[in-house]
């Protein structure tokens, strides 16, 4: 009985609970998948590994030690503060988070419109440059599908 009620809460809160942090960033909803060729595309779960739950929750299963990527880790790291985290760069690809998810002044505030659309991924590297692959960036996971 306690094993389905845990399961439920677990199920409750990645229907719910993903949504929320993601407003806490600018362009949060709005994060360009870099792993797809379709610029429609976008990564629903910005401080994970997996652009999808369903690939999140499979991984999840797979190895629970690591499914937070390297901004997502930044992210919770420094109290879910943007302004903290806006100006660094968590993915190490030269772009500050600020100026990847639409926010180079660092002026959003929760709720506002951003400055402008996010152009890249906080916490994937988009070009696998040596500096993203010496801090361990994550990179396109190959089990990414649409
Ligand atoms: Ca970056």
């Amino acid at each position: 009985m306690l094993k389905i009620a845990v399961l439920v809460c677990v199920c409750v809160g990645l229907m719910h609970g993903y949504p929320g942090f993601l407003k806490e960033i600018p362009n949060g909803e709005a994060v360009p998948n870099p792993c797809t060729e379709d610029p429609e595309d976008k990564w629903n779960l910005v401080g994970h590994m997996y652009a999808s739950r369903i690939e999140f929750m499979r991984a999840r299963r797979q190895n629970p030690d690591r499914y937070v990527n390297v901004f997502g880790e930044m992210f919770f790291s420094n109290g879910q503060n943007w302004t903290a985290i806006c100006d660094l760069d968590a993915d190490n690809d030269g772009k500050t988070n600020g100026v990847e998810l639409g926010d180079p002044e660092c002026v959003w505030e929760r709720g506002t419109i951003p400055a402008g659309p996010a152009t890249g991924h906080p916490g994937i590297c988009e070009i696998e440059t040596q500096e993203c692959l010496s801090k361990a960036s994550d990179i396109c996971p190959t089990t990414t599908t649409p």
